[in-house]
């Protein structure tokens, strides 16, 4: 029988009491443990709340030879078996939501009610990605011939996950490879392993042994990923910084790269806007999972008409925000995932004053143990500060002003950083305009966050390489073969 949330909450309605099975690898349809081991930390506590066994270089050359053997059976399916067994693999995932989503906000933090659709986004997601048919295509058909662009899998997968997403983040990169017909070895970040280990738990019985294999480990692990010549490209997302050693490592044997790395996006409000609208959305946009999310809203440029009535309003909600353990009812926002993210916040908190912005609420990290950043909404600041020119990747939402509408666009576009931006009007046409101007990888109107299984997702600039999702991120998980056939004699 599935168990519900309030079923699995009942008997574990903290974190405290929440007792953690132990969790192993899958390699090659087995689970095993490892002879060493990590500590993962409840970032609600700042404690240890579970031991993860820390993948070795042996344990991962054994399940990149088992995904190399049960690859060619694997693409020998049809692409409706495999998506079958990805629908199953969903399906798993909705009766088990309840714990994986527990795990989640274990090792992440977040809300339970926003774990729970964390679970539901990325069932939903392996339905949606799979309705996408990705059939040969005919380029040509005519007296000359017939040219065919056919779409083979590339072998074998690995898969690299951050920790302020985790099941969402690595579902899809599963999904994609899997349904192209290439095997997996996926490794999550050692912050956040719990809930990915349950997963390839869950998923043991459903795929045949080999096709997809689940390692937690270090950041070293990582990097003997991104070397591994039995491995044919890396589906990452993190940060630029190892976005870049991920692809300076995989030159070895050319791999094939997605990068989904960090953002820096820009929100352009301009004085036609609809306030009532716009202000929750905003702050939903720049605040959840505490602004730890690759494409939240990480600098508000307000036209300067509504500035101050923009500042005051999301000031407020920031300051009625229910901050703390992502188990506790009602909580809204939780803490920082980890200790190092935690201290870069502070440090981002501490070069404000310096900046001589004007701090409208927050600022401060809260006295309990964790790691708690009161939400923090900053003014009068402009570009050439730590908060606006860096990702804070925490509750931190700078808030700059502007007079022309060219010149907020030309401050929007001024960054290293292109994942993802707005631009909020009542004209939605004029907007529009506007939004196909930002050099980001997607943009939206009234609208920021989010991502559709359907449609192409990730960065320009150094917020990534490729996309992922719709029939554009599938074909970045196949190698493409030209296939000329003369006429008919
Ligand atoms: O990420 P890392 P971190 C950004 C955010 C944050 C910063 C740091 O700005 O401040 O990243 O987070 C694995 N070869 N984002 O340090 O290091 C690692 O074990 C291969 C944005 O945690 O990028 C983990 O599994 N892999 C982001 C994964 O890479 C390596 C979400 C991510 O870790 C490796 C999270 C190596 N050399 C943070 N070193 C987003 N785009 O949403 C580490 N790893």
């Amino acid at each position: 029988m599935s168990e519900t949330c309030a079923d699995f909450l009942s008997a574990a309605s903290t974190a405290t009491s929440l007792r953690v099975r132990p969790v192993k690898h899958l390699i090659d349809g087995q689970l095993e443990g490892s002879e060493s081991s990590f500590e993962v930390v409840n970032p609600s506590t700042g404690g240890a709340c579970a031991t993860c066994p820390e993948g070795s270089r042996d344990q991962l050359d054994r399940a990149v030879a088992a995904a190399r053997r049960a690859q060619p059976q694997w693409a020998a399916r049809t692409s409706a078996e495999r998506r079958k067994l990805l629908c199953r693999l969903a399906g798993v995932l909705r009766e088990h939501q309840a714990e994986v989503a527990a795990l989640i906000t274990l090792e992440q933090g977040k809300p339970l009610a926003r774990a729970v659709d964390e679970v539901q986004r990325a069932a939903s997601q392996v339905e949606r990605l799979t309705s996408v048919v990705l059939d040969k295509e005919v380029l040509r058909n005519d007296s000359t011939g017939r040219v065919e662009l056919h779409f083979r899998p590339l072998g074998v997968i690995g898969a690299i996950t951050p920790w302020n997403m985790p099941i969402v983040l690595a579902v899809p990169k599963i999904t994609h490879a899997l349904y192209t017909g290439n095997t997996v070895v996926l490794k999550p970040s050692p912050y956040t392993p719990l809930a990915t280990l349950r997963l390839g738990e869950l998923a043991r019985h459903i795929f045949p042994p080999g096709v997809l294999n689940v390692l937690a480990g270090s950041d070293r692990f990582g990097q003997w990923m991104s070397e591994h010549t039995g491995l044919d490209k890396i589906s990452f997302t993190g940060s630029v910084a190892t976005g870049k050693r991920v692809m300076a490592s995989a030159a070895v044997n050319l791999k094939r790269l997605t990068l989904e790395l960090g953002g820096n996006d820009a929100a352009i409000v301009l004085d036609d806007v609809d306030l009532d609208e716009a202000i929750p959305k905003i702050f939903a946009a720049a605040f959840a999972n505490s602004g730890q999310v690759c494409m939240a809203i990480k600098r508000l440029y307000v036209q300067d008409k509504v500035y101050e009535h923009l500042c005051d309003a999301l000031a407020e909600l920031a300051r009625s925000a229910r901050v703390g353990d992502g188990f506790e009812p009602g909580v809204q926002l939780g803490p920082v995932q980890n200790r190092p993210q935690y201290e870069v916040v502070k440090g981002i908190l501490e070069d404000v004053p310096r900046a001589r912005a004007r701090i409208l609420a927050g600022g401060r990290a809260l006295d309990r143990p964790g790691y708690f950043i009161a939400p923090t909404v900053v003014g009068d600041i402009t570009e050439g500060t730590r908060l606006v020119d860096e990702e804070p990747f925490g509750p931190v939402l700078p808030i700059l002003r502007f007079r022309e509408v060219e010149d907020a666009v030309m401050r929007a576009n001024d960054t290293r950083f292109g994942l993802g931006g707005s631009v909020w009007s009542r004209d939605i046409d004029r907007a529009a305009l506007i939004a196909a101007r930002l050099e980001v990888g997607i943009s939206w109107v009234n609208h920021h966050t989010g991502a559709d299984a359907l449609v192409p997702f990730g960065g320009a600039k150094e917020s990534g390489i490729g996309r992922e999702y719709g029939k554009d991120g599938l074909r970045q998980y196949t190698e493409t073969t030209s296939v000329f056939i003369p006429p008919d004699p």
